[in-house]
């Protein structure tokens, strides 16, 4: 399901945060995640087939969330894996806590591309849209690096 464009997708948010404050009813009006993306990249993968990528969710609302979902033209299966004592596990869903960050960082939770549509090369832009429990949406343009890209050093 391909549904909302990037602009879409933060109308979207927008208007929902409108309506939550404008009810005015209870404190749960003000109980929302809020959520944005940033620090996203793939490494280019050496497989034709399977790549990792990593970014950071940032929730300055004061209710967690819960990544439920990836989707990308890019792929025609992304999941979202954790890392525990070194071995991959497939995750249900990842929660982004109220006034935290949920991290995917090499070497711990990240997402897993598997039949890759094409092989990314550094230099290219893949598109995922992630997928919450309660928020709309969002959309990521993730460039793709080198094979060896270290995001603290930026090369
Ligand atoms: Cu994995």
């Amino acid at each position: 399901m391909r549904r909302t464009g990037p602009v879409a997708g933060a109308v979207l948010a927008g208007a929902l945060a409108l309506a939550g404050c404008g009810t005015g009813s209870s404190a749960s009006a003000h109980s929302a995640p809020s959520l944005s993306v940033g620090s996203a990249y793939m490494p280019q993968p050496v497989s034709d087939t399977m790549a990792a990528g990593f970014l950071t969710i940032t929730n300055k609302g004061d209710a967690e969330d819960q990544l439920t979902s990836v989707t990308s033209d890019a792929a025609a299966e992304i999941t979202v894996h954790r890392t525990v004592d070194g071995t991959m596990r497939e995750a249900d869903r990842l929660t982004v806590p109220a006034h935290g960050r949920l991290v995917l960082a090499s070497g711990g939770n990240h997402l897993m591309f598997d039949k890759l549509t094409h092989k990314p090369e550094q230099g290219q832009t893949i598109t995922v849209e992630l997928h919450f429990t309660h928020s709309g949406p969002l959309r990521v343009e993730m460039p793709v690096k080198s094979a060896t890209y270290n995001p603290t050093t930026g090369h």
